[in-house]
């Protein structure tokens, strides 16, 4: 018997009755959904009625109109939290950090992030999904290298983050961010690189279920981009499944009952890299958006989210990185305090 990524978990369907929000606008801001065509890690295209827009706020939107949202939807798309001109300052430094790789296509601006081919898998037009292998990942000492250094670690500082952070869990007592941010960069045209389908509690076991994350686009990353896609109605199903692992691993070593890679979850992480086939089973939606730079969205631990493969017909590098905020006086784990 073959067993399939899904197989290996509780049947969400079947315990969490689904929610489907009916219609909703089709056209925004120029993007039709129905011609998009969005592709995943595996199992091809999204169909059109698998797509829906996740909505957005301003940045100046009554808080609780923003809490609101977070907590009907386990997820929250807040435009222009950050001033345009910084975040794109951010971009172009990182990119002329990382120039020396040869990532970047000759006599364009380091803001636009342009990919050079570098390492590309130059396949004929004709080529489906299963000829291509996995890409490399070119930037991935150099991103580490990156993480460490004063322009990132003052932009995940930025007050405007902590702020709404703080607003959006206004039940903290003591609101703080993990020590470690992580910077993304999704080139063109890879596969089998994108984001697979998760919920971040699974990497984050051992701590109270009450995590918030910040995802920060560091650029423009339009629906075709590969930028975050969240299925609809996700945080009781996130709960669900966790509660399905936490069963299943009963019967491991402590240790191994914490960790996301355990012998009972799918090798590298995550609950699949079919995010079309996880929609199908789960009835459920991606939401996805023309995310702007100076955007943040907040997410719940429970909020199960994925990315697309990055097809930017200009050829963007997809830059990203992810921050994530708890309440100090909960408990948890102090593997994830900051100094
Ligand atoms: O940027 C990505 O592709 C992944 C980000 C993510 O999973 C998160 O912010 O929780
Ligand atoms: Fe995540």
């Amino acid at each position: 018997m073959t067993i399939s990524d899904i197989s290996r978990y509780p049947d969400p369907v079947a315990t969490v009755p689904t929610k489907v929000r009916a219609g909703g606008e089709r056209v925004v801001d120029g993007w039709d959904i129905d011609s998009l065509s969005i592709e995943g890690n595996e199992g091809g295209r999204i169909p059109s009625h698998h797509l829906s827009w996740l909505k957005s706020l301003p940045a100046d939107a009554p808080i609780e109109d923003i809490r609101a949202a977070y907590q009907r939807d386990g997820v929250v798309h807040i435009r222009g939290l950050l001033p345009r001109e910084q975040v794109l300052g951010v971009r172009k430094t990182f990119f002329e950090f990382v120039q020396h790789t040869g990532i970047l296509k000759e006599g364009t601006d380091p803001v636009e992030g342009i990919y050079s081919g570098l390492g590309s898998q130059n396949l004929p037009a004709t080529a489906t999904i299963d000829d291509r292998r996995e890409s490399d990942d070119l930037l991935q000492d150099v991103r580490t290298v990156a993480n460490y250094e004063p322009f990132i670690k003052d932009f995940v500082d930025d007050p405007k983050i902590f702020d709404m952070a703080r607003r959006i869990k206004s039940e903290w007592r003591e609101p703080f961010r993990f020590r470690q941010q992580v910077l993304r960069t999704n080139v063109p045209y890879a596969y089998r690189c994108a984001t697979r389908v998760h919920y971040d509690q699974m990497y984050l076991r051992g701590m109270e279920p009450d995590a918030l994350t910040a995802w920060i686009p560091i650029g423009d990353i339009s629906p075709v981009g590969g930028g975050l896609m969240y299925l609809e109605d996700s945080v009781p199903l996130g709960q669900e499944i966790e509660t399905g692992f936490y069963h299943l691993n009963r019967d491991l070593p402590e240790e191994d009952q914490l960790d996301a890679f355990n012998v009972n979850m799918l090798q590298g992480g995550g609950l699949t890299r079919d995010c079309n086939m996880f929609a199908t089973q789960t009835k459920r939606r991606w939401l996805i958006a023309d995310y702007k730079a100076g955007d943040v969205v907040f997410h719940d631990c429970y909020a199960i989210h994925c990315s697309a493969n990055n097809e930017d017909p200009e050829e963007r590098i997809r830059f990203a990185t992810d921050v994530r905020f708890a309440d100090r006086q909960a408990a948890f784990e102090d593997r994830w305090w900051g100094v």
